[in-house]
C-alpha cells in the first residue's frame, strides 16, 4: 500500500511503535520553535532536565507574543530567553522580528522536516511540506533535549481541491469553508493533506494560511505536498537548496475525503464566538463595523499586505472604524516599506502595530464595548480580544480591507475589479534580528540571566492510589484553553509566575474558581466534549495543578490540551456513557478509588458521595503515559 505524504515523514523519522491509527508512536524531532509566552517555562523545564546544549539539528527561540514590556516582568523574561539561546545553542530571534510562524516559514523551515513549536500554530510549516505540530513546553523542552515527540498515530484526511479561487476570494475562505464541513473537533486525531489539482494555484503563504487554521480544526496537524511552487516560494528566499520534492503516492489511503472546488468559494465569515461558526460576507452585509485588524500568523504576509495596500490604495477608511495593520515579519515590513505599498496603508488612516502577535492575543488593539471587530486572525473566543463582550469576526484580508474602507461587512465583489498582486522574484534577505548562539566552549562560561518575575515550576507529587476530592468547576463543551488560562496584556507578562497567574484560572467562566479550588486543596473538574481545544499553552495545565486538579472528566480532550494535562500529572478520565455527564453538579463531593489499577485496565469507577451514584469512567494510556502519572508529570518522570 502507498503512503500519504504525512506518513512518509512519519516513517522517516519513527523511533517507536507501530505505524497504526491510534497506538502511540516517538518521532525524531529535527526543529523546535518557541515563542516568548510559552518559552520561558519551556527553558526553565529544559534546564530542570540538564541537558548542557540542544541536540536538535535546529532550535529558533521568538519573541512576539508579549512585546510591550510594560513593565519589567516581560523585558526580564526576553533577556532570561536571550541568555539561555546563546547558552544552550539556540537561534534567538528578536522581538520585533515578526511572528514565530512567519518567520519560521521565510527563513528555516524545510520539506519533509520535523519540527514542534510550543504553538498550536506550529502546522503552518506544513504550507511547504513539513510534518510541524504544536506540543505543550515540557514536550519542547526534551525534543530540544533530543528526546522523542509522541503522539497518536492519526487517521489520515485528504482535501482535494479543484478548480482555482475566483476574484477576491482567498485562501482564507478555504480554511473556513474546512471548518464548516469539519467544526472545531472535525479534525481531533486527523492529519489533513491538501492535494488535488487545485493545490497548484496557490502559492506558499494561501498554503500556509490554510495549514494554520487546520489547528482550529483539532488536526494533529495540516500538510501540503512539496513541489515546483514550494522550490519557487524557496528560491525567492534564497535557499533553494533546501528544497526536496515530496507527495503522497498514487494509492495511499486516506480515511476521509473531502472534495472542495475552489471556484464555488465565497467570501466568507466565521461568526462569534467559535472559528466554525460560518456565514457569508454577503449575509451580514448590513452589520456596522467598528474595528478592523490585519494581521497574525494566519494572514501577515507580504502577498496579503500587498493586496491590503492595493485595495486601500488613494482612499481613505469609513470615520467610525478603527485599523490596525500588523505586519507578519520584519521582512514583510522592510518590502512594503521599499515598493511603497506601505504609504498606501498608512494614508488610508491605518495605524501600523508591530511585527508581532499584538492584538491576536489581547494585547491592545481591544474593541470598544459590544463592538464588532473584524479580524484575519485564527481564533474568535469570548473575551480572547481583550472586551469580554466584543463581537470578533474572523475573514480574509480582502473581507478586512473592503469593510474597513465602507464601515460594514462587505463582500469585496462589490468594490469591482479585484486589484492583482504579484509575489516577488527575490525576497529581502536579511537575517541580522535572529542571533546565533555561543560555541560550546564559549557557552559554558555564559551565565543565565534571571529576574524576580521568574518563579519555580508547580510542585509535583507521585499518583497517590485515590482521589477524594469536590468536583470544584463543571463547564460545557468546547471549553478552550482560552478559558482554562486566559492570555491579554494584563496577565500574558506573568507566563513565568504560577503563582500569580492561578488568580486569573478560569475567570472567564467563574472568577470565583481560583479562591474555591486553591481553599479546597485538591479538586476534580468536569467538562463536555473537546475541552480544552485551542492554544498549546501548558498554563492551562501547569495552573490547574498548581491549585490542587486532580483530574479532568471530560465527553472528549483536544490533542495537545490532554497531552499537557499528562504531563502535568493530571489524568484525563472521558465518560463511558456521556449522558452521565448530567448526573454531575458542581460541588458534589467526589472519589475515584483504585488508581493504579484503573490506569492499566482504563475503567475507572467515580463515586459521588453526594448522590450515593456511581459513574463508569474510561481512560486509554500507554505504558510510558502511566508511568508519566505516577511519577506525578513528565518533568519527575525524565529527570528519574
Ligand atoms: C494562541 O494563539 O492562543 C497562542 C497565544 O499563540 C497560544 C500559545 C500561548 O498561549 O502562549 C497557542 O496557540 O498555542
Ligand atoms: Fe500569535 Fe495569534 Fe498566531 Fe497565536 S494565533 S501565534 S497569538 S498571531
Amino acid at each position: 500500500m502507498g503512503l500519504t505524504i504525512a506518513q512518509k515523514i512519519i516513517k522517516n523519522h519513527l523511533i517507536s511503535g507501530e505505524m497504526k491509527v491510534g497506538e502511540e508512536i516517538a518521532l525524531r524531532i529535527d526543529q523546535t520553535l518557541t515563542q516568548d509566552a510559552t518559552g520561558t517555562m519551556a527553558y526553565l523545564e529544559f534546564e530542570a532536565i540538564g541537558i548542557p546544549r540542544v541536540r536538535t539539528e535546529l532550535s529558533v527561540a521568538y519573541i512576539d507574543h508579549n512585546t510591550l514590556q510594560s513593565g519589567f516582568e516581560n523585558a526580564d523574561d526576553h533577556r532570561y530567553i536571550q541568555s539561555v539561546a546563546k547558552k544552550f545553542g539556540l537561534r534567538f530571534s528578536r522581538p520585533g522580528n515578526g511572528i514565530c510562524h512567519q518567520v519560521h516559514l521565510e527563513r528555516f523551515g524545510r520539506p519533509g522536516k520535523t519540527l514542534i513549536g510550543s504553538d498550536s500554530h506550529t502546522p503552518t510549516g506544513g504550507g511547504i511540506g513539513m510534518l510541524a505540530m504544536g506540543a505543550g513546553g515540557l514536550d519542547v523542552a526534551v525534543a530540544m533535549g533530543g528526546g522523542a515527540y509522541y503522539i497518536t498515530m492519526p487517521k489520515m484526511y485528504l482535501v482535494r481541491l479543484s478548480g482555482k479561487l475566483s476574484p477576491w476570494v482567498s485562501a482564507k475562505d478555504v480554511s473556513l469553508e474546512i471548518l464548516r464541513i469539519l467544526s472545531v473537533k472535525g479534525g481531533v486525531g486527523a492529519i489533513i493533506e491538501w492535494g488535488g489539482e487545485g493545490i497548484k494555484t496557490l502559492t506558499v503563504p494561501q498554503r500556509a494560511t490554510i495549514t494554520n487554521m487546520g489547528t482550529e480544526l483539532g488536526a494533529t496537524t495540516s500538510i501540503f505536498p512539496s513541489d515546483e511552487v514550494t522550490r519557487e516560494f524557496l528560491r525567492a528566499q534564497g535557499r533553494e537548496e533546501d528544497y526536496v520534492p515530496l507527495a503522497s503516492d498514487p494509492d495511499a489511503e486516506y480515511d476521509r475525503i473531502i472534495d472542495i472546488d475552489l471556484s464555488s468559494l465565497k467570501p466568507l465569515l466565521a461568526c462569534p464566538h467559535s472559528p466554525d461558526n460560518i456565514k457569508t460576507a454577503e449575509e451580514l452585509s448590513k452589520t456596522k463595523v467598528d474595528q478592523v485588524c490585519i494581521g497574525s500568523c494566519t494572514n501577515s504576509s507580504l502577498a496579503d499586505l500587498l493586496k491590503v495596500a492595493a485595495i486601500l490604495k488613494g482612499k481613505t477608511i469609513a470615520e467610525g472604524v478603527s485599523l490596525s495593520v500588523s505586519p507578519g515579519s520584519r521582512q514583510v515590513l522592510t518590502m512594503l516599506s521599499e515598493c511603497g505599498a506601505l504609504a498606501d496603508i498608512l494614508s488610508s488612516g491605518a495605524r501600523l502595530l508591530e511585527c508581532a502577535c499584538g492584538p491576536c492575543i489581547g494585547m491592545g488593539f481591544s474593541p470598544n464595548s459590544a463592538g464588532v471587530s473584524l479580524r484575519t486572525f485564527n481564533r474568535n473566543f469570548e473575551g480572547r480580544s481583550g472586551t469580554k463582550d466584543g463581537q470578533v469576526y474572523l475573514v480574509s484580508p480582502e473581507v478586512a480591507a473592503a469593510s474597513a474602507l465602507t464601515g460594514y461587512i462587505t463582500d469585496p465583489r462589490t468594490l469591482g475589479e479585484e486589484p492583482t498582486v504579484i509575489l516577488p522574484k527575490e525576497f529581502r534577505i536579511d537575517d541580522s534580528a535572529v542571533l546565533l548562539p555561543a560555541d560550546e566552549e564559549e557557552a559554558k562560561n555564559l551565565e543565565i540571566l534571571r529576574g524576580p518575575n521568574i518563579k519555580p515550576f508547580p510542585e509535583t507529587r507521585p499518583l497517590t492510589d485515590a482521589i477524594e476530592a469536590p468536583l470544584t468547576l463543571k463547564v460545557g463543551d468546547n471549553i478552550t484553553t482560552d478559558h482554562i488560562m486566559p492570555a491579554g496584556a494584563k496577565i500574558l507578562p506573568y507566563r513565568s509566575n504560577i503563582p500569580y497567574l492561578s488568580k486569573f484560572c478560569f475567570a472567564v467562566c467563574d472568577e470565583s474558581f481560583a479562591e474555591r479550588a486553591k481553599a479546597n486543596g485538591a479538586s476534580i473538574i468536569v467538562g463536555g466534549t473537546n475541552y480544552g481545544q485551542g492554544s498549546s499553552r501548558e498554563h492551562a495545565a501547569l495552573v490547574p495543578l498548581y491549585l490542587g486538579v486532580r483530574a479532568v472528566v471530560a465527553k472528549s480532550f483536544a490533542r495537545i490540551h490532554a497531552a499537557n494535562l499528562i504531563n502535568a500529572g493530571i489524568i484525563p478520565f472521558t465518560f463511558k456513557n456521556e449522558a452521565d455527564y448530567d448526573r454531575l453538579t458542581q460541588g458534589d463531593s467526589l472519589v475515584i478509588d483504585s488508581l493504579f489499577n484503573a490506569l492499566k485496565t482504563g475503567e475507572a469507577t467515580l463515586k459521588n458521595q453526594t448522590t450515593g451514584e456511581e459513574i463508569a469512567l474510561a481512560c486509554s494510556f500507554t505504558e510510558r503515559q502511566i508511568d508519566i502519572l505516577k511519577a506525578g508529570g513528565l518533568l519527575p518522570y525524565t529527570r528519574g
